[in-house]
C-alpha cells in the first residue's frame, strides 16, 4: 500500500479520526502537516473515547507520531494533552513523538489577539476556535515567529520577543486588549524549554529515513478543503493550506512520497462557526440531522450548522484537494429519512454554477439546486458489508460518485473502527 494523506473534504468533522485510526494500523509513522489544536479527532477504542486536537491519532494504537513544522504548536495545549491521554493510560513521549524542530510556536498572545479581533468584528466574526491559529501563522509568514529550536538558544530568545511584542502589542492596544510583558513570556518559555525540546528534531531526516526502509506514513489533515486559505471560502476558513499538497511541504518531504490522498466526506454536511454554506437547513431536518449525529465541536462544543451533502461542493474539494477516493461516513444519521437531497449545482443572481464562487457576495448569493433521492428505512449503523446496505442507500452512494467524480472506496457506518467497509 502506497502512504496515504487523509484530508477532509467539506468544511471539517468528517470523522477523519477514525479513518486515520482505522489505517494507522497499516501505517508505521502518523504526521500531522498543518493546523494546531484547533482540530478535534475523536477515536473510540473499545471502552475508551480520546479526543485528541494536536497529537497524531496513530500514538494510540502504538505508531510513531510526527508534528511537522506546517503545523503550529501550543506547547501548553501539547502538554496538558499529553497529561489528558496518560491519564487514560496511553503512554506519550518522546520515544513515540517527534516534533519538527522548526515548528512555530502558539504563545499566550496568539489566542488573545484571536479572540480580540473576533470580538472586534462583532456580527462579521469569523467563528474561529479562538485558539490563536490565525496570528501564529501570520507571524510565521511574518518571519517573525518564535520556533522550537529557539528554545535551544535562550540568549536569542529576549531580542525575538522584543519584535514580536512591537507588532502584537500595537495590535492589541488598538483592539484595547491588555498588552504582554516580555519577562512573563520569556520566563514561560525558558520554564518549558526542558520539557519540550527532548521531542525536537529535524524531522525531515526521520522521513527520509523511514522511506529509504520502506516504512509507511500516513498524512494526517486537519480541518478541510473548503477552510483551506486559498481554495476554502474565504475569509471564512483557517489559516493553513489543508489540501492535500500541503501535505509534503509541511512535513518536509516531497510530493511523490504521497501516494493516495483519500478525502473523507460526511454523508450530509456540517459546518462550525460562520461563512458561505448553500445547502444548510433551517428546518426540522437540519435540527434532526444535529441531533442524530451529535453534531457539537469537539475543541469549542458549539453546535455545529447542517445541511444536505452538496456534491457540487465535495466535487470541487477532490479536484484542489487532490483527492482519489472518498471515505463516506455517517451514512446512518440518514436512515430512515423518506426522502434525500443532493446539490448537485448552484444558481448565482439566477446564473447556473458548477462551482462554488470565489467572490464573497457571489458565494452568499449561491442558492442550491437539489436533487431528490428517495430515503431507505433499514437500518445502516453498524453494517460490516456491502450486501447489508439497503438498495436506496447503495443507490446514494453511487450517485454521489458521479456527481463528485471520485469513488467511495470505504463507507464508515459507526464510530467504531471495525465497522468500515471496503467499497472497492
Ligand atoms: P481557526 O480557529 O482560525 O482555525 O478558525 C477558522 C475557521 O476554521 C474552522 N475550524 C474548524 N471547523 C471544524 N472543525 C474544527 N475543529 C474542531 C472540531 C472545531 C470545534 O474538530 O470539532 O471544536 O469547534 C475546526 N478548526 C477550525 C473554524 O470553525 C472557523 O470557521
Ligand atoms: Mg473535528
Amino acid at each position: 500500500m502506497a502512504n496515504v494523506a487523509v484530508i477532509g473534504a467539506q468544511w471539517g468533522d468528517e470523522g477523519k479520526g477514525k479513518v486515520v485510526d482505522w489505517l494507522a494500523s497499516r501505517a508505521d509513522i502518523v504526521v500531522r502537516f498543518q493546523g494546531g489544536h484547533n482540530a478535534g479527532h475523536t477515536l473510540v477504542v473499545g471502552e475508551q473515547t480520546y479526543k485528541l486536537s494536536l497529537l497524531p491519532s496513530g500514538v494510540v494504537r502504538g505508531k510513531l507520531g510526527i508534528i511537522g513544522n506546517g503545523v503550529v504548536l501550543d506547547p501548553l495545549a501539547l502538554l496538558s494533552e499529553i497529561e489528558k491521554v496518560s491519564a487514560q493510560g496511553l503512554k506519550v513521549g518522546p520515544e513515540n513523538l517527534r516534533i519538527a524542530e522548526n515548528v512555530p510556536l502558539i504563545l499566550p498572545l496568539h489566542p488573545a489577539l484571536d479572540r480580540a479581533r473576533e470580538t472586534a468584528r462583532g456580527q462579521d466574526k469569523i467563528g474561529t476556535t479562538g485558539r490563536g491559529i490565525g496570528p501564529a501563522y501570520e507571524d510565521k509568514v511574518g518571519r517573525r515567529s518564535i520556533r522550537l529550536c529557539d528554545l535551544a538558544e535562550p540568549e536569542t530568545l529576549s531580542a525575538k520577543l522584543d519584535e514580536l511584542l512591537l507588532h502584537h502589542n500595537s495590535l492589541l492596544r488598538g483592539l484595547g486588549a491588555p498588552e504582554f510583558i516580555k519577562k512573563d513570556l520569556l520566563d514561560g518559555l525558558l520554564a518549558l524549554a526542558p520539557r519540550l525540546l527532548p521531542y525536537a528534531e529535524p524531522v525531515w531526516e526521520r522521513l527520509d529515513a523511514a522511506r529509504l526502509a520502506g516504512q509507511r506514513v500516513l498524512f494526517e489533515g486537519a480541518q478541510a478543503v473548503m477552510l483551506d486559505v486559498d481554495h476554502g471560502t474565504y475569509p471564512y476558513v483557517t489559516s493553513s493550506n489543508t489540501v492535500a499538497g500541503n501535505a509534503a511541504a509541511g512535513a518536509g518531504i516531497g510530493p511523490d512520497a504521497i501516494g493516495f490522498v483519500l478525502g473523507i466526506a460526511k454523508a450530509y454536511t456540517t459546518r462550525v462557526g460562520s461563512g458561505p454554506f448553500p445547502s444548510e437547513l433551517h428546518d426540522e431536518t437540519g435540527r434532526l440531522l444535529g441531533e442524530r449525529g451529535h453534531e457539537f465541536g469537539t475543541v469549542t462544543g458549539r453546535p455545529r450548522r447542517c445541511g444536505w451533502f452538496d456534491a457540487c461542493m465535495v466535487r470541487q474539494a477532490v479536484k484542489v484537494g487532490g483527492i482519489n477516493g472518498l471515505v463516506l461516513t455517517k451514512l446512518d444519521v440518514l436512515d430512515g429519512l423518506p426522502e434525500l437531497r443532493i446539490c448537485t449545482g448552484y444558481t448565482v443572481n439566477g446564473e447556473p454554477m458548477r462551482r462554488l464562487p470565489a467572490a464573497f457576495r457571489a458565494q452568499a448569493a449561491a442558492q442550491p439546486v437539489y436533487e431528490t433521492m428517495q430515503g431507505w428505512s433499514g437500518s445502516t449503523r453498524g453494517a460490516r458489508s456491502y450486501a447489508e446496505l439497503p438498495a436506496e442507500a447503495v443507490k446514494y452512494i453511487r450517485r454521489i460518485e458521479e456527481l463528485v467524480e471520485a469513488p467511495v472506496v470505504l463507507l464508515s457506518t459507526s464510530p467504531e473502527r471495525d465497522d468500515t467497509i471496503m467499497m472497492r
